[in-house]
């Protein structure tokens, strides 16, 4: 009863602060928005909750992507169409989509709607209207570029000049070199769409452009969002528990990129070997799996994973939905599932009627673990790839929700200190705890680095750019946002 009333106070609270407020971007300064159809009933007392589910502090930080005015100009006339082929799996696709729209918006081009890719490892024939609302992204775009369903009459029998843009571009590469390019040939194709466009360095409407692509007019479509919807309430409305998405990130095609088989047996080992030599854009083959672990180039294996969360304080009642494809490894979990019971798929949540219309499409079910990953209590995960980036990203939009980012090089230091008797158990939690007390989710700008890769991800943490401090004058006034 006294929960129901504070959670009644708590969205009265909410409604005064909407009112009271001219526009949406100063709601949002206050609060970060709350879809009360979708987000668990506890997520709104999250203030009860025991501290290893609370929220870091976010320091009034606010989005800032619809602070300027976006009218596009009717008079412009586009200096030719793009079209795109997005590469990769579920995230990279959706990323780098978004960064074609900004790439649009520089080049004052047309993006026919993107193609997605069936040929990567996920073999998925879903395409852009399968998985997204495409009605919708269109729309929420109008204002900022023209997209189409298809390329006009007049060029549709005009062959598209095939191009590959060099990775990580600024805009000068686009508004020059490129755009020579679509004026003289009036339709390209970008053959990729993933890491086309740079970090940092770009003018803040680009900037936001690339946020209101991916956080707004991305949306799945009904189809995928009611299937999200439906598992976050099972997980969280059953109960008032508070729940975690896990990526644990322990599938074939991962170990077999990075190598790493620590504690598979020699079979496996051979097996994810094989498949490295397959994939030919997988440059480097011979991998030495323990010196890779070292170096922190390795996803926790299961048993690592569990006892990172016991260290990091989650009982083992603790309801975990784990987000990711088929786990390798004939035993991998049992030593998971012997710490943490309470274990969930999409599998195990949905019917199989439900998942009948799903299962053959590896990308809609990335797109409903994405939901549910968005919309947890925290997120965690074992390796910093194309998920966990994007996912965490959004959660940072999204209000700094809880999101625990592993040191692995540092983790697996400890794990094996553990492992030959060095340190006890309460060594062992207690310095994880620490290790990570910086790693939760809270706000930092992102930091730079002396190349791309070194960089963290624009999407990853989009403070600067999408993100505004009340604190920080320097936001108002520069054009750019400089790491
Ligand atoms: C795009 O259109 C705007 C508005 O008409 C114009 O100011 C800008 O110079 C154009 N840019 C390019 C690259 O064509
Ligand atoms: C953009 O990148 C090109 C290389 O592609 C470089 O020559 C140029 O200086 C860069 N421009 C800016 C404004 O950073
Ligand atoms: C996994 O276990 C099955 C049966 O228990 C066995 O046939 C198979 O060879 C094992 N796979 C590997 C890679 O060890
Ligand atoms: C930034 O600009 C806004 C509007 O002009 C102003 O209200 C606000 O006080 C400024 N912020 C800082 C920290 O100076
Ligand atoms: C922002 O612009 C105002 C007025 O032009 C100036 O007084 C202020 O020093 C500038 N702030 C920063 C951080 O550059
Ligand atoms: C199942 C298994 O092989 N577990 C081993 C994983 O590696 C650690 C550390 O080397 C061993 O202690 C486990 O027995």
């Amino acid at each position: 009863m006294g929960r129901m009333v504070f959670g009644l106070l708590f969205l009265f609270m909410v409604a005064v602060v909407m009112m009271m407020s001219g526009n949406a971007e100063d709601i949002n300064r206050n609060l970060f928005k709350i879809d009360s159809s979708f987000v668990p009933k506890r997520q709104m007392k999250e203030i009860r909750l025991p501290e290893i589910w609370m929220k870091p502090y976010n320091d009034n930080h606010y989005r800032c992507i619809n602070s300027q005015p976006r009218s596009r100009d009717s008079s412009t006339t586009t200096n030719g169409y793009i079209l795109v082929h997005a590469n990769g799996g579920l995230n990279q696709m959706r990323t780098g989509i978004s960064d074609m729209v900004a790439i649009a918006k520089i080049m004052n081009a047309t993006l026919v709607l993107p193609s997605l890719d069936h040929e990567s490892y996920w073999k998925d024939t879903s395409d852009f209207k399968d998985i997204f609302d495409w009605r919708h992204f269109i729309e929420a775009l109008k204002e900022d570029i023209e997209i189409v369903e298809s390329l006009p009459p007049k060029y549709a029998d005009v062959k598209p000049f095939q191009k590959t843009p060099v990775s990580w571009s600024n805009a000068s590469y686009y508004s020059g070199e490129i755009l020579t390019l679509l004026k003289k040939h009036k339709v390209i194709q970008f053959t990729h769409a993933n890491t086309r466009l740079a970090n940092n360095g770009l003018d803040l409407p680009i900037q936001r452009l690339r946020c209101r692509a991916n956080y707004q007019a991305l949306r799945y479509t009904n189809e995928i969002e009611e299937f999200g919807k439906k598992l976050v309430h099972r997980l969280g409305d059953n109960t008032d528990e508070p729940f975690m998405a896990f990526h644990l990130r322990y599938e074939k095609d991962m170990l077999a990129f990075t190598g790493c088989s620590h504690n598979l047996t020699v079979e496996e080992d051979e097996e994810l070997r094989e498949l490295r030599y397959q994939v030919n854009h997988w440059k480097t083959k011979e991998i030495n799996s323990e010196r890779k672990r070292l170096q922190g180039g390795c996803p926790m294996t299961p048993r690592e994973a569990a006892l990172f969360l016991k260290a990091m304080g989650y009982p083992s009642s603790t309801r975990i939905y784990i987000v990711a494809g088929g786990i390798y490894g004939n035993n991998s979990m049992d030593e998971f599932h012997s710490h943490y019971p309470n274990v969930f798929t999409h599998s195990s949540l949905a019917t199989s009627e439900e998942l009948e219309a799903f299962k053959r499409y590896q990308n809609r079910l990335a797109a409903v673990d994405y939901m549910v990953a968005l919309e947890s209590d925290v997120f965690a995960y074992t390796y910093d790839g194309n998920m966990a980036r994007a996912v965490q990203g959004h959660r940072r939009f999204e209000g700094f929700r809880k999101t625990i980012s592993p040191d692995r090089f540092n983790f697996v230091r400890l794990m094996d200190s553990l492992d030959k008797g060095e340190i006890s158990w309460e060594e062992f939690s207690s310095k994880v705890k620490v290790l990570h007390s910086n790693r939760l989710g809270a706000p930092y700008l992102r930091q730079a680095g002396e190349n791309p890769k070194l960089e963290e991800n624009f999407y990853a943490n989009p403070l600067p750019g999408c993100l505004c401090s009340n604190r920080e004058a320097s936001n108002n006034n520069s054009t750019t946002d400089q790491v």
